[in-house]
């Protein structure tokens, strides 16, 4: 493979999805999921993602529950934490769960999936994180090939039938005690998963959380979804536009569990192509000189702004981490991406 560690560089806004609302692609989406996502960003005319690189859990939680009025999807790297509980209805994930119905938003676990296709299932249901349990959205790094993506996608149609087997039972054994005037006591495995559901849920065994879920949209559905690593951001990276090709035509094969792609630009090109663009790599200058350059983090990494990765390269959602989490004031800072994000979207539009 010959690199491909350049930005794209010239327009990438002209398939019909680069000019539709966000309100209207939803109404168009196949994909719960997507159809849900661009329906919460335009509630909270956001298309922000907070990528909350930080290292304990209650770094992680107090971000999520400070920045969450801002965002629509919070990305993890779980095993960046150093502590976290993966206990199912206690644990950081649950918690975590809470506070995205809370405020809104959808957790992305970047967890760059990139094996094998078995190993990649039981990457993804089982172990220690069960990533599938909590996680609306996760991805996958298509260089083992497609076999990867199915296999995913497998994964997560079987999951999602289970578990909607599992709430039916669950659904109609309360119904029988309270046919029989009897106290909902068992303990099934319909209520261990039901811990993992968001807040204020049918599903999540009865909390209530009153006021405190966002109003206007239902919560997430159960449905899970996945990007694909289309091209990265990093300086000198190996996805050059044959491999990047092959995860288009992957998506295309599995849209009923695959959303989109981590790109730098939009990668819809056939007319019926519905695919959302998720995109790292981005940093607005300082508030105080909104002229300057953004440079890269001497790392690898390589920026651009909201206005050219969504104004000019048609990405729908900014994704950003030190950008915001170093800030002297994150929520301000958020809310400086929210607006720039928004604005730029607004007049791609226009
Ligand atoms: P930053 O602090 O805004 O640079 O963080 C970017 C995040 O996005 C970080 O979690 C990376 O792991 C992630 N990322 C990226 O930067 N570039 C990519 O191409 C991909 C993921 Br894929």
């Amino acid at each position: 493979m010959s690199p491909n560690n350049e930005h794209p560089t010239s327009s990438n806004t002209h398939h019909v999805t680069a000019r539709q609302s966000y309100a209207l692609r939803a109404e168009k989406a196949t994909h719960p999921l997507t159809s849900y996502l661009l329906r919460l960003m335009t509630l909270k005319s956001s298309n922000l993602c907070l990528s909350a690189d930080v290292s304990t859990a209650n770094q992680l939680l107090s971000l999520a529950n400070s920045l969450g009025p801002a965002i629509v999807v919070l990305k993890t790297h779980y095993d960046l934490i150093s502590n976290w509980d993966y206990n199912p209805s206690t644990g950081t994930a649950a918690r975590l769960a809470r506070i995205a119905r809370r405020h809104g938003f959808l957790i992305f676990e970047d967890r760059k999936f990139g094996d094998i296709g078995n190993t990649v299932q039981l990457q993804y249901t089982e172990g220690t994180a069960r990533i599938v349990e909590w996680a609306n959205i996760t991805n996958v790094n298509m260089v083992p090939g497609k076999a990867a993506v199915d296999a995913l996608a497998e994964a997560g149609r079987k999951w999602r039938e289970r578990k909607r087997y599992e709430l039916n039972v669950g659904l109609s054994a309360d119904r029988q005690r309270e046919r029989d005037g009897r106290k909902a006591s068992i303990v099934s495995i319909t209520t261990v998963s039901q811990h993992f559901e968001p807040a204020n849920s049918p599903r999540s065994g009865g909390e209530d959380f009153g006021e405190e879920v966002l109003r206007g949209i239902e919560e997430a559905p159960l449905e899970r979804g996945l990007l694909i690593l289309a091209q990265m951001s990093s300086k000198g990276n190996f996805m050059n536009k044959e491999y990047t090709d092959a995860c288009v035509e992957s998506a295309r094969e599995n849209s009923d569990f695959v959303m989109g792609f981590i790109a730098q630009e939009s990668l819809n090109r056939q007319e019926d192509d519905q695919f959302l663009c998720m995109t790292p790599g981005c940093q607005l200058p300082p508030a105080e000189d909104e002229d300057a350059e953004v440079k890269g983090d001497g790392k690898g990494q390589q920026y651009n702004t909201p206005q050219k990765l969504i104004g000019q390269m048609g990405a729908d959602i900014i994704i950003v981490g030190r950008g915001i989490i170093k800030a002297a004031d994150p929520i301000i800072e958020a809310e400086r991406y929210r607006q720039k994000g928004w604005e730029a979207y607004e007049e791609r539009i226009a």
